[in-house]
């Protein structure tokens, strides 16, 4: 059983099951809570009705440019991989309009609920299809670097839709309940045909814990099938993308002190220090306090080395 205590959170773990058994996946409801409480018990929810269809069907003409302009740079294009189904990137440099996803009240309801207040930003990125794809994708846990055996959560998955998802345009397979199997049916993937399929409308959010199994599923329609994907982490593992270096320092000048503390800009007991980290008012240095990213570090015999700020060219 979960230390409630140890894992710093409100979360409780639901008891285990008896074998690999998939339950349902919940309804959709507006409810934070229900969906927290959904997160508890399949390890994954579906809140509706939460962008706004402006706001959607500009998060989609975004997307779809940001693709082009990124597929224009040649060689300097993020690698997209062999498959029809491609990430973009790094979004923290792209744009307010993702970055406002990392401070929507569903996010700070569900990944807090799963990862306490100090959750951390871990990746940032856009999802689609370029075309049909032939099979169900690797089922993973998105926790796979963390050990099997530990009980709770250390990893949130927010899937933002823009488009329906829909099994014949490859909506994600899940295994509910999967984050409450026994250890020895948490180590290898179960069979993808046992899976459900999400049905989702676009302006959701699809939540789901890092320990459920999940993959992409097979895409017959070729359909784009956008979402964005607010990939958030316990304050003490390591983040997805390198948010120190992959940040543009605009960025972290102008992002306010909820922003800064998620991109990694706020100490977590002895995590997270920078210089040391001068803490004014107060002389001891454990604790969670914000921190500034310096001009210049402190290099042999005190000499001050200039920190190269990254900087957008216009
Ligand atoms: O694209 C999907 O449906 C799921 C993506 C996925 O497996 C992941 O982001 O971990």
């Amino acid at each position: 059983m979960v230390n409630q205590r140890e894992a710093q959170t409100r979360y409780q773990q639901a008891e285990e099951l008896d074998g690999p058994v998939v339950l349902p996946i919940p309804k959709a409801t507006q409810d934070l809570e229900q969906a927290q409480e959904d997160l508890r018990i399949y390890g994954c929810c579906i809140v509706e009705n939460v962008l706004h269809p402006k706001i959607v069907s500009d998060l989609k003409s975004r997307m779809d440019r940001q693709f082009e302009a990124e597929q224009a740079l040649g060689e300097q294009c993020p690698d997209r991989g062999p498959s029809n189904k491609i990430v973009i990137p790094n979004l923290v440099n792209k744009g307010k309009h993702y970055l406002d996803l990392v401070e929507r009240r569903e996010t700070e309801a569900l990944a807090g609920y799963l990862l306490g207040k100090d959750f951390l930003l871990s990746s940032l990125t856009a999802h689609m299809f370029l075309g049909t794809t032939p099979t169900i994708e690797l089922i993973h846990r998105d926790q796979g670097q963390i050990p099997a055996s530990v009980e709770f959560p250390a990893i949130c998955n927010l899937f933002y839709t823009l488009d329906e998802f829909t099994p014949e345009r490859g909506s994600t397979v899940v295994f509910p309940g999967s984050h409450r199997w026994p250890l020895n049916h948490r180590v290898h993937p179960p069979k993808a045909e046992l899976g459900h399929q999400v049905h989702l409308a676009p302006g959701s959010v699809f939540a789901f814990d890092g320990r459920l199994w999940h993959g992409t599923g097979a895409n017959r329609e070729g359909h784009r099938r956008r979402a964005l994907s607010v990939f958030c982490c316990a304050p003490w593992v390591r983040q997805q993308e390198n948010a120190a270096a992959a940040t543009s320092h605009d960025i972290f000048e102008s992002a306010g002190p909820k922003l800064r503390a998620r991109l990694g800009l706020k100490t977590y007991g002895t995590l997270g220090n920078i210089n040391g980290t001068r803490i004014d008012h107060q002389r001891i240095a454990f604790g969670n306090v914000d921190v500034a990213f310096p001009d210049e570090l402190i290099g042999e015999d005190a000499q001050l080395i200039p920190v190269q700020k990254t900087r957008s060219k216009n």
